[in-house]
């Protein structure tokens, strides 16, 4: 029955065909922004997306090579009359090969992606810069904490927010993520940043974007039932001074809502 080769080379042609065309289309397998699907906003993310590509590309061709071994020997070897299977043991030079050739593609790899690694990861790359906020992710929501106006995190004037993360454009941006119950997952799709929050750690997370705008955090970790309300808004501001003027209406609002609240706490007088 030739059938099943035609069958095979159908979807073999099928899924060849959606590898030759990702690369061509990021905004197909990649979150992008909405209003500029091919530009990736952050230097990390075009590293990624490098990263990305190139593991795409091998695994592609490998991809379309055993699928055109398999479509051909499927053809070429098909039960016919009179025809008698022969048996043998295996060839240790094809086991060999087979194992020599991927075993080096991942070493490839992993000396390939050490750089962006070390630069994403590694404590020592962290920007020496006043963080922007302490992150606490908890069941389910961001707490945000911002430094007030002493520039100083863990004061009397910080500035307590929920799922609203700010940061400056062109300026790297560094947090520190915290969890106060389960594994959480921090996660910039955008600017392909994504780091899990362990209970008991505060672990730096670090990154930039090269344009102002509104972009998503999401928490990557199933966390429980409500783990999809940690959707939260990422705004990068054009200047310092936008991002000022911001945080200056939150100081306001938050000393507002103080004051009510003392307000009412002394009967309303
Ligand atoms: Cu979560």
């Amino acid at each position: 029955m030739r059938y099943w080769s035609v069958l095979f080379a159908l979807a073999a042609l099928f899924s060849i065909g959606a590898f030759v065309y990702s690369p061509f289309s990021p905004n197909w397998w990649l979150p992008n922004s909405a209003d500029e699907p091919y530009h990736v906003v952050s230097k990390f993310g075009r590293e990624i997306d490098s990263l990305f590509l190139i593991i795409l590309w091998i695994t592609g061709i490998v991809f379309i090579g055993t699928q055109i071994a398999l479509v051909w020997v499927s053809y070429r070897y098909v039960d016919r009359p009179g025809a008698v299977a022969t048996y043998f043991h295996g060839s240790q030079r094809l086991e060999v090969i087979w194992t020599i050739i991927p075993a080096a593609i991942l070493v490839f790899i992993a000396l390939y992606q050490m750089g962006t690694w070390a630069s994403i990861k590694f404590r020592s790359a962290a920007p020496k810069v006043q963080p922007v906020a302490e992150i606490t992710a908890r069941q389910f929501q961001w707490v945000m904490r911002y430094p007030g106006p002493d520039g100083r995190l863990h004061t009397a004037d910080d500035v307590h927010l929920v799922n609203d993360l700010h940061f400056v454009k062109n300026k790297p941006a560094l947090i520190y993520l915290k969890s106060s119950d389960v594994l959480h997952s921090f996660f910039l799709p955008q600017l392909r940043i994504k780091q899990d929050a362990v209970p008991g750690l505060t672990i730096p997370v670090w990154f930039d974007s090269d344009r102002s705008g509104a972009f998503e955090l999401l928490c990557a970790e199933l966390c429980g039932w409500g783990h999809y309300k940690m959707r939260s808004n990422v705004t990068v501001h054009e200047n310092q001074a936008d991002y000022d003027d911001w945080l200056q209406r939150k100081i306001r609002d938050q000393n507002q809502s103080q004051l009510a609240s003392a307000d009412a706490a002394q009967g309303g007088k």
